[in-house]
């Protein structure tokens, strides 16, 4: 028995129970439905990332992209170490929210060694801590039509000064190991890594875990944001949306 995916399995038929059970009857599976419901457990996009231990994790963890956004208004954040900054969550929520960062180290923590791995080739291991998205955005509560929730950074690139920005779709930012972090190897995250919080999406690449987050949107659609291919280098250089590993 399978509690946590309220997965019976009873001889030849398997029973799905849970939530789904609630409003109505149990759902009765075939072998090869249960089989095919496991697997996609196991390898879909719901399964988690490996996790490493302590003493696997990277001497070196390079940066890559911005290591220090340049703008005034940044650089007054940092001089400030970060005590004016707030994230602020809206779109299409029903509570727009503004979190200070005492407010988002006060919420339940995740905490997760995993590879970092950058489609440039490189790859490596360290330790993230911060609260899951799934948290910030239940405190917010999503309105319907909700599909994609954005990320808009700091920093800004070349001299149009086109600002950094990702997004993902409600898969990953219901994921467990999708969180905001603002630690990295049990010490607050530096500034060449994010500083003050930075997205980990854990089944994806690089480009997906934005650094220097400054505003959570829910969207429908990505068409309005930047030049609506969902990320900056979506825009400028045709990187897939989806990069998953
Ligand atoms: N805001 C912002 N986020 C970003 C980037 C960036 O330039 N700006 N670079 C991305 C890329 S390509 C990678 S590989 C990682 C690098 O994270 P690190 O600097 O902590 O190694 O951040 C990603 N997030
Ligand atoms: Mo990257």
């Amino acid at each position: 028995m399978i509690t946590r995916r309220g997965l019976i399995v009873t001889g030849g038929a398997t029973l799905l129970t849970g939530c789904d059970a609630w409003s109505g009857s149990p759902v009765l599976l075939s072998a090869e439905e249960a089989h095919r419901y496991l697997q996609r457990s196991i390898t879909g996009r719901a399964a988690l990332a490996r996790e490493f231990r302590p003493e696997q994790r990277s001497p070196r963890f390079r940066t890559n992209g911005t290591a220090n956004p340049d703008t005034p208004e940044y650089a007054a954040l940092a001089a400030g170490r970060f005590a004016d900054w707030r994230l602020q969550v809206g779109g299409l929520v029903r509570q727009p929210l503004s979190l200070s960062l005492a407010q988002l180290r006060a919420l339940p923590q995740r905490a997760q060694i995993t590879r970092h791995d950058c489609v440039e080739g490189w790859s490596a291991i360290g330790k993230w801590q911060g609260p899951r998205l799934e948290t910030i955005l239940q405190r917010a509560g999503l309105r319907d039509g909700a599909r994609y929730i954005v990320f808009h950074c700091a920093d800004v690139f070349g001299r149009r000064r086109i600002p950094y920005y990702e997004s993902i779709d409600l898969v990953d930012a219901f994921h467990p190991q999708t969180i905001l972090a603002w630690a990295m190897n049990d010490a607050p995250l530096g500034i060449g890594h994010g500083a003050p919080l930075r997205l980990r999406v854990e089944r994806q690449l690089g480009y997906k875990h934005a650094k220097y987050v400054m505003r959570i949107e829910a969207v429908a659609s990505l068409a309005g944001i930047g030049a609506g291919k969902g990320g900056f280098w979506e825009d400028i250089a045709g990187y897939e949306w989806y990069a998953g590993i």
